[in-house]
């Protein structure tokens, strides 16, 4: 008991100082004149660092990994979530985690190292994963700048690179890094002025949280928005205008493919769709057992969808395949007609695998693929916009935070069923951005992630808000008439008709409701 309250005094005076730090004046020990003088200054009073209660800022001292993370956190402008332990910094730490920040391993959240020093090269790693996300060094340029490369650990070779590469490190009067070693409170304040100088964040505020971005205006289809481009984390037109794509996603191609077709395409731009998703299942008695008549109903509803001057996902919409690995060569293949037969075409957007589940890793298996398909696509249509998938069905999208991909252009679906999924994704979805990475929402549904159960319209009425607050594009999942809660039709609807509300399930009901608002 006695030991409680002895540890929880500093806890609570650290707790004290993170919420009134920000008022007090220059620290008694930090000359202005010193080297670090103006970045602990310029850090204090936009809110990012505080001092000790008694006036100090202890430039000197070791900074530790409790320290350096929470300072990363609201450089970024997350917020902390629950911790796994009573620690001050356990929640920034628990947040830092899973925005894939650092490994397990690295901090664990049982708290054992969170008061020690950190050492350089996993704070280094921490600094460029948080503030610049898609920063890159090249190896050779990079590696010769350090004399002391053999000491680097090998998983932080490529953020220490990029620092290098940044001008965010230059190592000590010897040249060496000393990765190993701690580094001071001030030390650790450079780094973060340098990277949020490079991150363009303004440090002029008392506010470091950004709110999210207000929603995003521009609509319209194909002939007004022309070739889309990723800029940032947001979809945009040919313009560089900000821009939103709404609308339907097929069920699979191979048996309701008679909802494809112009008429029921149409149909769904007249409630607002700019946008279509053409599901195209591999296995199930998809593409790869019947790759002729399955390839040409999905050439016809990309046409379709065209005709109707809309947006089009073409989807290689694996499942049951887990592993995109497994008909990689059939997916080259594929994606080599497609993007030629549409090289001229802004319309054509391509989803490259659309849930990988199972045994799959980020590294081993997806982004491999990601890379060559990209690589396939991009030498017929080099201004194509694709978009990966992640593990878990395409919710693991803060594992290829860790490791995104380099390939302009690039987004990566998120996709959610609103009776199973709620806040803890929606979070994750804000921790990705926050690291720089575009999310386009290429399947969600009313229903379970079954594909039934429900409807849930209460909680997608606030993912749907969610989405449009940051002006993030989405297909519903699924037109056809199928007898289960997430099909858009009601059963029996006729494909070639014009649909009136009669014909409209409750979830297409809402579905249609939020195509244009
Ligand atoms: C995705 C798939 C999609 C699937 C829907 C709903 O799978 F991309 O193909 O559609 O979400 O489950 C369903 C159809 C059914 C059909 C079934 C099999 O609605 O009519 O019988 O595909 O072809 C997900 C998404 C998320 C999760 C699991 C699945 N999850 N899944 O989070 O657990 O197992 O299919």
């Amino acid at each position: 008991m006695k030991k409680h309250i002895w540890l929880s005094l500093p806890a609570l005076a650290l707790c004290l100082l993170l919420a009134f730090g920000t008022s007090a004046a220059a620290f008694s020990d930090v000359p202005a004149g010193s080297w670090y003088g103006p970045a602990v200054t310029e850090m204090e009073r936009a809110g990012l660092i505080s001092g000790y209660p008694d006036g100090r800022f202890g430039p000197r001292d070791p900074i530790s990994a409790a320290q350096f993370v929470s300072v990363a956190v609201r450089c970024a402008g997350l917020q902390p979530v629950q911790g796994q332990t009573g620690h001050w910094a356990a929640g920034a730490l628990q947040t830092a985690l899973q925005a894939g920040w650092y490994d397990w391993d690295e901090i664990p959240p049982t708290g054992e190292r969170f008061d020690q020093p950190i050492s350089r090269q996993l704070a280094v790693k921490i600094l460029m994963r948080s503030q610049l996300p898609q920063a890159r060094g090249d190896y050779i340029t990079e590696s010769q700048k350090m004399r002391d490369l053999s000491q680097l650990d090998g998983r932080y070779y490529e953020p220490v690179l990029a620092a290098y590469a940044a001008g965010i490190v230059s190592g000590d009067s010897l040249g060496n890094f000393n990765p190993k070693s701690g580094l001071s409170r001030a030390e650790a304040c450079i780094l973060f002025q340098k990277a949020l100088k490079l991150s363009g964040h303004s440090q002029n505020t008392s506010t470091p949280a950004p709110e999210p971005q207000p929603a995003v205006t521009v609509r319209g289809g194909v002939s007004e928005n022309g070739w889309l481009q990723v800029i940032g984390t947001q979809l945009c037109n040919e313009k560089g205008e900000a821009v939103v794509l709404r609308g339907l996603s097929s069920h699979g191609m191979q048996w309701y493919g008679q909802f494809a077709g112009r008429q029921s395409i149409q149909n769904t731009a007249r409630y607002g769709a700019n946008l279509f998703r053409v599901a195209m299942y591999t296995a199930e008695n998809g593409y790869i057992s019947n790759p002729a008549a399955v390839k040409q109903s999905v050439v016809q509803a990309v046409d379709a969808a065209i005709a109707n001057d809309m947006y089009v996902i073409l989807d290689w919409h694996i499942l049951s395949d887990g592993n995109p690995m497994t008909y990689r060569n059939q997916a080259d293949a594929f994606f080599s007609e497609m993007a030629e037969r549409y090289r001229d075409q802004p319309a054509v957007l391509y989803e490259i695998c659309n849930e990988p589940n199972g045994g799959v890793t980020w590294e081993a298996n997806i982004k491999p693929y990601a890379q060559q398909i990209i690589r396939t696509i991009r030498s017929r249509s080099p201004r194509a916009v694709v978009l990966v998938g992640s593990g878990t069905w395409s919710q693991d999208i803060h594992l290829a935070a860790q490791s995104p991909l380099t390939e302009k252009n690039v987004m990566y679906t998120l996709h959610f069923y609103a009776g199973t999924h709620g806040t803890d994704l929606r979070q994750r979805i804000d921790q990705v951005l926050a690291a720089g990475l575009p999310i386009f929402v290429s399947e969600w549904g009313t229903s379970r992630a079954d594909g039934s159960g429900g409807v849930f319209l209460t909680e997608a009425g606030q993912w749907l808000d969610f989405l449009d607050q940051r002006g993030i594009s989405w297909a519903n999942w699924s037109l056809c008439d199928k007898n289960e809660t997430s099909a858009a039709l009601r059963p029996s609807t006729s494909p070639n008709a014009v649909w009136g509300p009669e014909d409209l399930s409750q979830s297409g009901a809402f579905v249609f409701s939020r195509l244009s608002s």
